[in-house]
């Protein structure tokens, strides 16, 4: 058993709704401790970079738009299967094609406003993670 840690974003469209409790609710109830949390207002370059992978997407633009146009909850969780764990309880980046019972089938609004962010493995949540936190704000 091996304890990860990964990195979640709540998006613009849930700080929006005021859903940052119900999100971190069914995180929590997915076996996932919060172990880091702060509420920012991402500048376009942090979004820029945060998202430089997807740069040459067609919706690089509109994405990094929508994660400036409000406050995000940005997150460092922790658990067993941390990374997987996470991505099961997010549920599919459309919320159409996402389980009942994942966040992004109960609560997202469309696949751009899909209420959060999980990193895709250990090593980019390794990288998320740095992006937004120093070591002494994460208290496991
Ligand atoms: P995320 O990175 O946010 O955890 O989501 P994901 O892995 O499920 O999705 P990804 O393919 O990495 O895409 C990142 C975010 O870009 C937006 N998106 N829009 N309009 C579109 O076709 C489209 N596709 C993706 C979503 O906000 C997605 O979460
Ligand atoms: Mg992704």
């Amino acid at each position: 058993m091996t304890t990860e840690r990964t990195f979640s974003i709540i998006k613009p469209d849930a700080t929006r709704r005021n859903l940052t409790g119900a999100v971190t609710k069914m995180l929590e109830a997915a076996g996932l401790r919060v172990v880091a949390s702060k509420r920012i207002h991402m500048t376009q370059e942090q979004a820029e970079g945060f998202y430089a992978v997807h740069k040459e997407r067609p919706f690089f633009g509109e994405l990094v738009s929508f994660m400036i146009s409000g406050p995000v909850v940005v997150q460092v969780l922790e658990g067993e299967n941390a990374m997987a764990r996470n991505r099961e309880v997010m549920g599919a980046t459309n919320p159409a094609n996402a389980e009942p019972g994942t966040i992004r089938k109960e609560l997202a609004e469309s696949i751009e406003a899909n209420t959060v962010h999980g990193s895709d493995s250990l090593e980019n949540a390794a990288t998320e993670i740095a992006y937004f936190f120093k070591p002494e704000e994460i208290v496991g």
